[in-house]
């Protein structure tokens, strides 16, 4: 048997004894029957209503059983479509077919009930892996991976049985061009894999490109292949992008987006270039961090260059500093924007979510587009999440005394939309002039250490301000809480700000990951110097927070024990030295959202 993917080994392991119980209730081969048979309707799924409470109202997941990376996203006929890696069978990764739902507002989404995709052909029967879609003369294709009967990763197509129907309900995989690739020399057959949305090149034929790693010296790498009628494929000599020592790259992404606006594209030619830059993405298998690099693309020589070298794949920035991984985003053409999709895992531990039933959710769709720094990205939730919102609670210059917690009344829930605006504090109280460093609190590739600044008292900092922030699904006590916070460290002259979410006092019964995150905040290029401002997004088990307009995005698992639902309370506190001002407070409580199957 070929060797597993590296992950998968280490995951596979772990997972093994405590799992072994379902392990062993699973069929011991698909049964392709079965698998179409199953009632995705929520009513008839959902079990263990002790575990109900961690279920989200507004995020999507699965009625049942595990999930995990967003594949194949896209808008057709007017129709959104999210496909999901989904093991039918457990709540662990396993036995992976291609789950479907659909929305018109990429919010209120419907199971569909066919499975999209099954293992069932020699070359995806271990699996259907992860991959995209690409509108071909009008009609959806989807590329994939398959994990084949000898346990190598091959690439597939798939197109649908019938283009006239908007739900794109039945596929068929094109046997006789499958697989279109298999691992070339120097590749291990278990690394090789995610096909991306396929593009079309300056000299009219279709590029897709393939994440992977060399065998030889774990350089992290996308392949990319040619198409003329999107059947038959051949290898590129030259690379999309590699970085050395960066380890296998999966779900790899590759999108232009324009240099001054929002507005989304996907032309990756010439002319646009003037006023583009484009994105790589990958997904980082060893950190299972997903990380990006802003840079140009000379579609002549079909090299990407990035825009800083210090800021390259896995230096530097992350989409989300928080639990955020497999992600891709597609074009939107009906609002003309670039969505991306996340997949956000469980923080528990499995045992917990096979006694749940159920694990991971998607994230939020984020509109992403270039910052005005023309290095990094910003991201937000969709607008249509708004449709959610409702009675609003709203303060106003709320000064926070060194060590004040202000209780917001009226926001008890575990399904809330907040938004805070924090005026700078002056860095010393009796010093107008005394002015932050604006410059040197700019991301300078240190995620790793970023981390450290978000806890602890550092003696050897010249001055720290802040903690302040607020606490979400928090009991009134605040024994249990999630907190988010800004906090502003200077060393040497220079200010570092950032962003933290602290679980420590989190999810008091649970046996999740208890850890801090944080990401730097990047003052410099924003515009308003005077304020710091937070959106977080509460729902049940998730916090999702996007600060500085969407510049550092930290998404976390909170599992409450006493500050769930009604008892959910809200908090702004400010537990630094120098009094504090929320300018602007906001708070919606979330609509419910009642899935249904088509
Ligand atoms: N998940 C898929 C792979 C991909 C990984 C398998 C990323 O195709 O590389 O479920 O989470």
């Amino acid at each position: 048997m070929a060797p597993l993917p590296s992950s998968s080994l280490f995951s596979f392991s772990l997972l093994f004894f405590a799992l072994l119980p379902s392990i062993l209730s699973l069929p011991d081969r698909y049964d392709v029957q079965t698998l179409a048979a199953i009632d995705q309707s929520p009513d008839s799924q959902r079990n263990d209503l002790d575990w109900e409470w961690q279920r989200t109202g507004f995020h999507f997941q699965p009625v049942k059983n595990w999930m995990n990376d967003p594949n194949g996203p896209l808008f057709y006929k007017g129709v959104y479509h999210l496909f999901y890696q989904w093991n039918p069978y457990a709540a662990v990764w396993g036995n992976i077919t291609w789950g479907h739902a659909v929305s018109t507002d990429l919010i209120h989404w419907k199971y569909v009930k066919e499975l999209a995709l099954v293992p069932d052909r020699w070359y995806d029967i271990k699996g259907v892996w992860s991959g995209s879609a690409t509108i071909v003369n009008g009609e959806p294709i989807l590329l994939y991976t398959g994990w084949t009967n000898s346990s190598t990763q091959v690439q597939n197509k798939a197109v649908p049985k019938n283009s006239s129907d908007p739900l794109l309900r039945e596929w068929i995989k094109v046997d006789a061009e499958n697989p279109f690739a298999v691992p070339p020399p120097g590749i291990n057959t278990s690394d090789f894999r995610d096909p991306t949305t396929a593009w079309i090149g300056q000299d009219g034929l279709w590029r897709t490109a393939v994440g992977s790693k060399y065998r030889a010296n774990d350089t992290g790498i996308i392949l990319q292949y040619r198409s003329k009628d999107f059947a038959k494929w051949e290898l590129l000599d030259e690379s999309l992008h590699a970085v050395n020592g960066t380890g296998m790259w999966e779900c790899p992404d590759f999108f232009p987006v324009a240099v001054h606006g929002q507005q989304g594209s996907e032309n990756y030619l010439g002319e646009e270039n003037a006023i583009q830059k484009f994105v790589i993405k990958v997904s980082l298998d060893e950190t299972r961090f997903d990380t990006y690099v802003v840079g140009d693309y000379d579609p002549a020589s079909e090299k990407f260059l990035p825009s800083f070298e210090a800021l390259d794949i896995g230096t530097a920035l992350r989409y989300d500093y928080g639990i955020y991984y497999a992600s891709k985003s597609f074009y939107d053409p009906h609002k003309k924007r670039r969505v991306l999709l996340g997949w956000i895992n469980e923080a528990d531990k499995p045992t917990s979510d096979i006694r749940k039933g159920w694990a991971s959710v998607q994230a939020i769709p984020r509109v992403v587009w270039l910052d005005e720094n023309q290095h990094s990205l910003r991201q937000w939730p969709v607008p249509e999440i708004n449709s959610l919102r409702k009675h609003p609670i709203r303060h106003t210059d709320l000064l926070l005394k060194q060590g004040e917690v202000f209780k917001v009344n009226g926001s008890q829930g575990s399904q809330l939309d907040i938004e805070v605006t924090f005026q700078i504090p002056k860095a010393h109280a009796n010093d107008e002039n005394d002015e932050f460093n604006f410059e040197s609190s700019r991301v300078e590739g240190i995620p790793n250490n970023t981390l450290i600044y978000c806890n602890g008292s550092f003696p050897e900092a010249e001055q720290i301000i802040g903690p302040f922030g607020v606490h979400v699904l928090a009991s009134e006590d605040l024994r249990e809480r999630t907190s988010v916070f800004f906090k502003f460290l200077k060393f040497k002259g220079s200010w570092k700000t950032m962003v933290c979410n602290d679980l420590t006092s989190s999810s008091l019964a649970s046996d999740a990951t208890k850890g801090v995150y944080g990401g730097l905040v990047s003052l410099s290029s924003y515009k308003n110097r005077q304020a710091l401002t937070m959106r977080i997004l509460v729902d049940h088990s998730i916090v999702e927070t996007f600060a500085q307009g969407g510049r550092t995005c930290i998404t976390a698992r909170s599992y409450p024990l006493l500050g769930s639902d009604n008892n959910a309370h809200m908090f702004v506190f400010n537990n630094g030295s120098l009094p504090v001002k929320a300018t602007h407070l906001a708070v919606w409580k979330m609509d419910k959202i009642r899935y249904t199957t088509v």
